[in-house]
C-alpha cells in the first residue's frame, strides 16, 4: 500500500531508511499539480489537461505539431527503474529523463540530455541524438546498434554504469511528435516514488487568520521547491516515435510547368520534424519585373502559382526568387491562336 508523503525531505528519509535495513522499496507518493508540470514542450497541436486523477494527454492530429509533453521534479538521483501507467491509444507517450552528464552545473554542451523509453523497445532507453552527438559530449553509448530509437541506446542499467556523475534535471513525458493519440497518465514512477497528477488544488499559503478585529495574520506559507531545468528548445527533436530529424533552415524546391500562354509552378518545402528553429523560406514570383506572388513557407509546406497571359501580348518573363535570389526566369510569348 502506499503512503502519502508530500515533503521531500520525508521521501528521502524514508529511501535511506529502506536502502540502509535493505527491506523492498516503499513506494512513497508524490503529487503534480499544474504549477508543477513544465508544458513549455508542448505544441499547438499537443494538449495536457489535469484531472482530479491523472493527466489528460492528446493530439490534435499527426503533424509535427502534435506534441503534448511535460516535464516535472524527480529529484536528482540517476533512476534504475522508469513506469508509466497509460489508458488511452495504442502509442502510449514516451518517458524521458533529462539529465546533466557531468552533475557540474555549467554552459557546456553537456548540461542537457534526454533519454527515452518507450513501449516499443521495452527496457531499452535511447539517447535523443546520434552517437556521434553523444560521444561530443562525453557520453558513451551503451549499445550502438539499430533498431532502436536512435544508435545509441540501452538500459537503465547499463546508462547508469556509463553515466557515473550524471545529475537528474527532471523527468517527464512526450507523446509525439507526429503521433495521433489521446488517453490518460494515471501515474509515472521512477524508482520508489510513484507520481500522481490531480486538479484538485491545496492552499500553498498558510491559513488565513480568524476573522475579527483583532485577527492574526496566518503563517506565511513554506518555500515552494526548486523549479525542474529544462534546456532551451533545442536542436535535435523527435519526430514521432523514432526518427530523428537535425532541423535548420526551410530549404525546398519548385518544378516549373509551361504552356503556350500559362505557366504554373509548384513550390515544395523540404520535410523535416521541427517548424521551431531555422528561417523559413521565402518564395516570390515576379511577373513582368511586378511581384506577382509572395510564398513564407515553413517545413512541409506546399505552394502553387499560376499565370495565364492573353493571346498575342506580347513576349512576357516570369521570374522566381528563393530568399531574394533569382532562381528561375522562364520566358513566355503567347501566339495569335
Ligand atoms: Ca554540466
Amino acid at each position: 500500500m502506499n503512503r502519502t508523503i508530500k515533503s521531500a525531505t520525508t521521501i528521502a528519509a524514508v529511501a535511506l531508511i529502506s536502502a540502509g535495513f535493505a527491506i523492498p522499496a516503499q513506494a512513497a507518493t508524490a503529487t503534480i499539480r499544474s504549477g508543477e508540470l513544465d508544458l513549455s514542450r508542448t505544441r499547438t497541436s499537443g494538449h495536457v489537461e489535469f484531472l482530479r486523477h491523472g493527466l489528460h494527454v492528446y493530439t490534435d492530429d499527426n503533424t509535427n505539431l502534435a506534441k503534448a509533453a511535460g516535464f516535472f521534479n524527480v529529484g536528482t538521483t540517476f533512476p534504475s527503474t522508469v513506469s508509466m501507467k497509460w489508458s488511452g491509444t495504442g502509442i502510449p507517450p514516451g518517458s524521458q529523463i533529462v539529465f546533466d552528464t557531468d552533475g557540474i552545473t555549467n554552459a557546456n554542451d553537456a548540461q542537457f540530455n534526454t533519454l527515452i523509453g518507450e513501449t516499443a523497445y521495452g527496457d531499452d532507453y535511447w539517447y535523443n541524438g546520434d552517437a556521434a552527438s553523444a560521444a561530443a559530449r562525453g557520453i558513451t553509448c551503451p549499445s550502438t546498434t539499430g533498431g532502436s530509437g536512435s544508435d545509441c541506446h540501452g538500459t537503465l542499467a547499463q546508462w547508469k554504469v556509463n553515466l557515473p556523475n550524471a545529475k537528474v534535471l527532471a523527468g517527464g513525458f512526450s507523446l509525439g511528435s507526429g503521433v495521433l493519440g489521446d488517453g490518460v497518465i494515471e501515474r509515472m514512477q521512477y524508482d520508489s516514488t510513484v507520481y500522481e497528477f490531480t486538479s484538485v488544488p491545496i492552499a500553498l499559503d498558510g491559513a488565513t487568520g480568524p476573522a475579527g478585529a483583532t485577527g492574526a495574520a496566518g503563517a506565511a506559507g513554506a518555500a515552494g521547491a526548486a523549479g525542474i531545468q529544462l534546456p532551451p528548445l533545442v536542436v535535435t527533436e523527435t519526430l514521432g516515435q523514432d526518427v530523428l530529424v537535425q532541423s535548420g533552415d526551410v530549404s525546398g524546391k519548385l518544378r516549373v510547368v509551361k504552356a503556350k500562354r500559362k505557366v504554373r509552378i509548384f513550390f515544395q518545402a523540404d520535410k523535416s520534424a521541427d517548424t521551431l528553429t531555422g528561417k523559413k523560406l521565402t518564395w516570390k514570383v515576379k511577373v513582368d519585373r511586378k511581384v506577382a506572388a509572395t510564398y513564407v513557407q515553413s517545413f512541409n509546406d506546399r505552394d502553387y502559382f499560376a499565370v495565364r497571359f492573353p493571346k498575342a501580348s506580347g513576349k512576357h518573363t516570369v521570374s522566381v526568387l528563393k530568399n531574394g535570389k533569382v532562381v528561375r526566369t522562364i520566358k513566355v510569348r503567347p501566339r495569335r491562336r
